[in-house]
């Protein structure tokens, strides 16, 4: 039981949901690194949602509020962490949701499809009908209805090579994570460098207000280069800060 009062009492509870999210089948054990990962990089970005995260999920909300079919992909860490907030966001922005999963078995996809159900939602993925070009077979399996013919995906925590094929087949990608120099990151068309719970509840709030007139004003003036640069430039001055105060003489 971790109190509420301890200092790093959120980050202590995401790791127990993807502890537990193990347990249950549901998380890959590569998961448990990426949630590391993920982890190290907010240390460094400060555990919180900066200007270029908030910007990133405003755009994000837009395109998926302006797309025709848009999909929020989901794999182990996302539903042991957020498959509460993804079906609200889902709902608000009239998103299908697909399991799709890098390391890829059918008990697990049981598992995930189960965990949606909880929330009196239907997922698709588990049973795919195409593939996604360019990648090795279960790595490509996904479904016609889902992300094979989606506008816009939103694929939280993915790996590089899968983003990439993606935007091959002429999406728009969006991805969640706060990894600013991972190759998912660098190859989406929007990064939200954001720890995904907090990203998600930030969308959830802005999808409860979008309408068609600032959707497109909003994407407008979007540039993802930018976000990029504003998030590297932001850990780079926190590390120079705190480098600084460390060389401050004691009294
Ligand atoms: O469930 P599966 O089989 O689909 O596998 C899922 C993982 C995440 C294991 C798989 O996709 C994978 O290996 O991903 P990577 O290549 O490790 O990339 C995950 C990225 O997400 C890394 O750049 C992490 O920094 C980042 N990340 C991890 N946890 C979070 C995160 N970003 C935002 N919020 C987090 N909570």
């Amino acid at each position: 039981m971790i109190p509420r009062s301890h200092p790093r009492y959120h980050s202590l509870i995401k790791r127990e949901k993807i502890i537990e999210g193990f347990k249950n089948g549901i998380v890959a054990h590569a998961g448990l690194i990426a949630h590391g990962r993920g982890e190290a990089f907010d240390y460094l970005i400060g555990e919180r949602s900066e200007d270029f995260a908030i910007l990133a999920e405003k755009a994000a909300v837009a395109k998926m509020y302006l797309a025709k079919n848009p999909v929020i992909s989901v794999n182990g860490n996302v539903t042991a962490l957020a498959a509460d907030k993804v079906v609200s966001l889902a709902k608000l922005l009239n998103a299908k949701i697909e399991v799709n999963l890098f390391y890829r078995t059918e008990e697990r996809i049981r598992r995930i499809v189960d965990e949606f159900r909880k929330y009196g939602v239907q997922i698709l993925g588990e049973k795919p009908d195409s593939l996604i070009p360019g990648l090795e077979h279960s790595r490509a399996l996904c479904s016609s209805e889902g992300i094979y013919s989606a506008d816009v995906v939103l694929v939280p925590l993915e790996d590089g090579d899968r983003a990439q094929a993606l935007k091959n087949m002429g999406k728009f990608v969006i991805t969640i994570d706060l990894n600013p120099l991972s190759r998912t990151a660098q190859t989406a068309d929007i990064t939200i460098v954001d720890e995904l719970t907090r990203a998600l509840e930030n969308m959830i709030e802005f999808a409860r207000k979008i309408d068609h007139l600032s959707a497109t004003k909003i994407l407008s003036k979007y540039r993802n280069g930018e976000i990029l640069s504003q998030s590297l430039l932001h850990i780079n001055r926190r590390l120079k800060e705190m480098a600084a105060t460390l060389q401050t003489p004691q009294a």
